[in-house]
């Protein structure tokens, strides 16, 4: 279990971190849930920067600067809608958190803060999206000294204690 992953229950608006992640969607102009609150949070010019950036596919990231948030940037990446587990969600809600990191570190963060993207309004059965969480994010850390702390930041106990277990079962 690497030292760096810390679960931990908060509004992710109100981080500190160098950057947070935003469970967007592929248009990256808005929507309810974290995206809501965190444009609210950030202000208007947070989409005006999201509307140069064409969008962005499933399981990838796109990163803007934070504007009114404390976070410095903000990760946007768009999570798999759950249809049964059987069209490459997995693969594509590691994608995300793998792309973010990789932004992250190339803008050099060192500390990045997750909501549980896919786990809202996506339908991502909560246990099985963290473990595929925790399983990107501890792989990226293996090779990536560089990143000092990633914070999974749950809104209900609910996910918190889903993220605790996998966690622990890594
Ligand atoms: N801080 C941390 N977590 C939060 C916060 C918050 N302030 N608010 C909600 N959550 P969701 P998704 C949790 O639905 O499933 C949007 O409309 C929430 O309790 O926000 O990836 C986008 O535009 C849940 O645990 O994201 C997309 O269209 C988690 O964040 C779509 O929803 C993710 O829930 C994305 O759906």
């Amino acid at each position: 279990m690497d030292k760096r992953i810390e679960i931990i229950s908060g509004d992710i608006t109100r981080s500190d971190a160098d950057a947070i992640a935003n469970a967007a969607n592929t248009s990256l102009l808005g929507g309810g849930g974290v995206d809501g609150a965190i444009h609210r949070a950030a202000g208007p010019e947070l989409l005006a920067e999201c509307r140069t950036l064409g969008g962005c596919e499933t399981g990838r990231a796109k990163i803007t600067k934070g504007y009114r948030l404390r976070a410095k940037y903000v990760l946007h990446t768009p999570g798999p809608v759950w249809s049964g587990g059987g069209h490459g969600e997995a693969e594509k809600l590691a994608g995300c958190y793998t792309s973010c990191l990789e932004l992250a570190s190339r803008y050099g963060c060192k500390t990045v803060d997750f909501p549980s993207i896919s786990t809202g309004v996506y339908g991502y059965p909560v246990d099985k999206a963290a473990r595929v969480a925790l399983g990107a994010i501890s792989a990226y850390l293996a090779g990536h000294p560089e990143i000092e702390r990633v914070r999974m930041v749950c809104f209900d106990e609910r996910t918190k204690r889903a993220y605790d277990e996998a966690l622990a079962g890594l």
